[in-house]
């Protein structure tokens, strides 16, 4: 069985999709409730604070089920968590660290390793200068992390914490190794389905979903600020293929993974290539502009490449053309984009 956290955000519910299709029992687990027609595709569901990462009444709940996997999605994302530090250091530092001890307990009981995913981010990343971030254009996963926010500091705790768990948990004690974390480093992802909440990169999916529905869009980052971004199901099938490489082809436990790199105005421009009425101004919120501009402008995914034949599915183009533009479009039925 899977435990997927976190499980009525934007991630989740594509993950829940692609595993359910395929047959793999799910357990979801969400402070909130599941949307309609999510919760009728897996086998158990945890809702309030059996579902909450945080409480001890999830670890006791949890326990219960056969879990053989975990895709540990529950977070704060960058802007909610520079609202509430204190509530999203709990939820993302305490809350992965309870989910590692479950399944620390539960490897320990079968005697067989149970694999975490975690999706950590580009927010791990902090350049001190515009300057540096265009130097470094494509940052390696051992650069320049100097993260600037409450989330990308917890994300970068969280991994030392998964290659703890995985390789020195308990070994002065002599125990056998039962967790294997495995994480990738997200972009900015775009979904066509869903909206994200709480995040600084939220500006590409907004200008996109306000444009399908003829909503006027303020954008709250400058034209020319760029960082990487991906279609959602390039995510899921990046933490997918992490999840399925064999052990030995890993040579780190943390990857990057890139697919396209626009400025916010080259996602205003095809935006309106295909909705030629939207309306997008720029209002920039200082704030959030010095949050993604400490984050890199782009990625070198080339470990991912080579250690597990990481390859995006989406380019920027074709991100639109195949799949953002015609899914979109059907879920508000509002406007009719101009056919490339
Ligand atoms: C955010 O904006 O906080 C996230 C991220 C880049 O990790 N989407």
């Amino acid at each position: 069985m899977v435990l997927i956290t976190g499980a009525s955000g934007e991630m989740g519910h594509a993950l829940i999709e692609a595993l359910a299709k395929e047959g793999t029992p799910v357990l979801a687990a969400d402070v909130r409730q599941l949307p309609h027609g999510l919760a009728e595709q897996c086998v158990a569901v945890l809702t309030g604070a059996e579902g909450d990462v945080t409480s001890p009444a999830f670890v006791e709940r949890a326990a219960q089920f056969p879990i053989g996997q975990i895709f540990h999605l529950a977070a704060v994302l960058s802007t909610a968590a520079e609202r509430d530090p204190v509530r999203a250091h709990r939820v993302n530092v305490d809350g992965t660290l309870a989910v590692l001890s479950l399944a620390q307990q539960r490897g320990e009981q079968v005697r067989h390793p149970v694999q975490v995913m975690f999706p950590s981010t580009i927010a791990v990343y902090g350049f001190g200068s515009l300057e540096e971030k265009q130097r470094i254009s494509a940052v390696r996963e051992d650069q320049a992390l100097h993260p600037h926010t409450l989330y990308g500091i917890a994300k970068l705790h969280c991994e030392r914490l998964g290659e703890y768990y995985t390789n020195h948990y308990m070994q002065l004690a002599g125990e056998a190794r039962w967790v294997d974390f495995r994480a990738l480093r997200f972009p900015g992802l775009i979904s066509a389905e869903t909206l994200p909440s709480g995040g600084t990169s939220d500006y590409a999916p907004e200008m996109l979903h306000a444009a399908a529905q003829g909503i006027t869009y303020h954008c709250f980052v400058r034209p020319s600020t760029r960082i990487p971004f991906m279609a959602m199901p390039d995510g899921i099938k990046a933490l997918r293929m992490l999840a399925n490489a064999p052990a030995e082809h890993l040579s780190q436990r943390v990857y990057n993974i890139g697919a396209f790199a626009p400025t916010a105005e080259e996602i205003a421009a095809i935006v309106r290539r295909y909705f030629p009425d939207a309306v997008i101004e720029y209002d920039v919120d200082e704030r959030r502009q010095a949050i993604v501009d400490s984050w890199c402008a782009d990625v070198d995914d080339s470990a991912a490449r080579r250690d597990w034949g990481w390859q995006p599915e989406y380019d920027f183009e074709r991100a639109f053309a195949e799949y953002l533009v015609p899914a979109v479009t059907r879920r508000y039925r509002q406007i009719t984009p101009v056919q490339q």
